[in-house]
């Protein structure tokens, strides 16, 4: 039996010696490997916090202290550590544990999390209520350097400062986002990292002083002198600037290291942010080398690494469309908020670096500074995760809509998405792009129609978007550009979709006809404005009408029809109010939401 298999919570791990713990932190990699090899699931960032969670838990305790991770992917080794070890097996499956933080799952976990640099918020917030309610236990913060390029954390630090509130951030630098860490905050934590090991040294002086008769009063006198003598010398640290007291850099692959530091930083009773410096995939060679390529990951031969896939996705197609128009225009500009690989424009950067941004976690920001692009007459694209863009709401409304600004959106993994699940479903943008004035929403169901509908995105001259869906394209590869395609025609009931989907109306309608009834399949290739005297006029009388559609329904297609068309039956297949679907195979998600081929029949059959 090993450690890792004793270890049901922090006291265990506290239990251990040292040498226990190095063997503890090397079990616990091997596990990481062989469970995300074969689940898939955020390797390299888990590999890179093993030592860093192993001193957490041998210096707090999870289910009465507060500890948060910053986006959340990187708690897979808390998970193990909190009881969590034969459920381990399950990660990221239907039905199985959560790859990001969920307190339903454990009390160890604080609090939800799967969007970036809202940590330091949320241990604000929890501080603050500690303090109300007089509760005792600390709050931690884990963030990583990727999420400090995010401006929300900022605006954490920044109250954090001010409150005085006894709260840890630890900031997890390991240089790396997805990609390389961009931008000032990335230069500044260079710098940083250089400095000497100035904490052991204090400690050898502290030591030496306590010794001393009268060496407590006078090692407290030449504190306040220190701190003046270190920003002289260190330059003035950002975070103590903002309030904070800085503690680091430390080697953060040293679990003995890691918890001193972390003992001294709770004793201050102050908020402290501790530099701790890991290596994002340590451990396992390939990691180590393009940690990038492991970030996110799909199931692999660990033998052998990941091996890159030359599979067409909307996301590649997208980019190489894109490359091929950014050729004839010098007015096309990608941008990216840090998922520079994940949106497909590497080969865009590769090719056109001078017209690539890449501006850190940073939607927001983003979609003004789109708006500012388009005034002055380039042609931005926005390549964004429907999740992220979340994050960009009032910059559309604000920054690009108000003034009607050609900005194109490329929302990427729209619809539901798989096992990252609840936190990163693409489902809330029907609704909320529909609402956005002026905004026009192209929604391809195949690699060919998303090669039309871009450059007639990019050439709209309003604000627009276009949305596809997480992976490759299903059986329909054909290309109809029309606002309303009827692409099969049946008496008996109309069913009605846009994007992916259509594979599953198209199916739905053979099961249909297996059954003797006559589905007409229609498809929409924009979702900003629906003709429903047209549709009306398109469907036959005393037919009933379905609409399909991976959304919440607040604000969908479906809805708007529904409240308009007056002279069908309607009946709605989407979300409902469920936006938060669990993970699962995206099949899988269809599935349990009723939006499947076989689910969209059985209610066809029924109206
Ligand atoms: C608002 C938001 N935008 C984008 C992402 C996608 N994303 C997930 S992890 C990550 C990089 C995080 O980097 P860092 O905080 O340094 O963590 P590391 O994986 O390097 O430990 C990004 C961009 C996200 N989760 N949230």
């Amino acid at each position: 039996m090993g450690i890792l298999e004793r270890i049901h919570g922090a006291a265990d791990v506290k239990a251990l010696d040292c040498a226990e713990l190095d063997q503890l932190c090397a079990e616990i990699r091997q596990h990481l490997i062989s469970v995300v090899s074969r689940n898939g699931g955020h390797l390299a960032s888990n590999l890179g916090i093993v030592e860093l969670t192993v001193a957490l838990f041998n210096v707090y305790d999870p289910m009465r202290d507060r500890i948060l991770y910053d986006v959340g992917h990187q708690c897979y080794v808390h998970k193990l550590l909190s009881g969590r070890l034969e459920e381990f097996d399950t990660l990221r499956q239907h039905g199985g544990i959560s790859g990001f933080p969920k307190p339903e799952e454990s009390d160890a976990d604080a609090f939800v999390a799967g969007h970036a640099s809202s940590s330091v918020s949320t241990a604000l917030g929890m501080a603050h209520a500690r303090t109300l309610t007089g509760a005792d236990h600390d709050v931690v913060a884990v963030l990583g350097d990727g999420s400090l390029t995010g401006g929300l954390a900022y605006e954490g630090l920044n109250s954090l400062g001010q409150s005085k509130e006894p709260i840890v951030i630890i900031l997890n630098d390991n240089g790396i986002a997805i990609s390389d860490t961009v931008g000032g905050v990335a230069r500044y934590l260079n710098r940083e990292r250089l400095k000497p090991a100035y904490y052991r040294i204090k400690k050898l002086y502290r030591k030496a002083m306590l010794r001393l008769p009268g060496g407590k009063r006078f090692f407290r006198f030449t504190q306040g002198m220190k701190n003046r003598l270190k920003s002289a010398i260190f330059h003035c640290s950002m975070f103590e600037d903002m309030g904070l007291r800085y503690m680091g850099p430390v080697d953060g692959h040293n679990v003995k290291q890691l918890s001193y530091m972390l003992k001294l930083a709770r004793e201050y009773r102050e908020p402290v942010l501790l530099h701790v410096v890991t290596k994002k995939g340590k451990g396992y060679k390939p990691a180590e080398e393009t940690p990038n390529r492991y970030h996110g990951v799909a199931p692999f031969d660990p033998d052998v690494g990941v091996v890159p896939s030359n599979r067409e996705t909307f996301s590649s197609v997208f980019g190489d469309t894109l490359c091929a128009l950014a050729e004839k225009d010098e007015r096309i500009c990608a941008i990216t908020a840090a998922m520079e690989e994940g949106t497909g424009l590497l080969r865009f950067h590769e090719r056109f670096p001078d017209r690539f941004f890449d501006e850190g976690i940073s939607e927001g920001h983003c979609a003004s500074m789109c708006g500012g692009m388009a005034k002055q007459g380039l042609k931005p694209v926005f390549a964004v995760y429907s999740t992220f863009l979340q994050r960009s709401y009032d910059m559309l409304i604000q920054d690009v809509a108000m003034q009607k600004l050609p900005v194109v959106l490329a929302v990427d993994r729209a619809g539901l998405v798989g096992s990252d699940g609840e936190t990163h479903n693409g489902v809330f943008d029907v609704g909320f792009l529909r609402q956005v004035p002026g905004m026009a929403i192209w929604c391809p169901s195949s690699f060919a129609e998303l090669r039309r509908m871009l450059p007639a995105a990019l050439t709209a001259n309003c604000p627009a978007a276009v949305r596809y869906p997480r992976g490759g394209e299903g059986e329909y590869r054909d290309c109809h550009l029309e606002a309303v395609a009827v692409l099969r025609q049946g008496k008996d009931v109309t069913l009605l979709g846009y994007g992916i989907l259509i594979n599953e109306l198209l199916q739905a309608a053979d099961i249909l006809a297996g059954q003797g009834i006559q589905a007409q399949v229609l498809k929409l290739s924009r979702i900003d404005t629906v003709d429903v005297a047209g549709l009306a006029g398109s469907i036959p009388a005393d037919s009933a009408l379905i609409v399909a559609e991976d959304c919440v329904e607040s604000g969908s297609v479906g809805e708007y029809i529904a409240a308009h068309l007056k002279t069908h039956r309607v009946r709605l297949l989407n979300l409902g109010r469920n936006g938060f679907v669990r993970q699962g195979s995206i099949r899988q998600q269809w599935e349990s939401c009723g939006i499947d081929a076989a689910s969209i029949a059985k209610k066809a059959a029924e109206a």
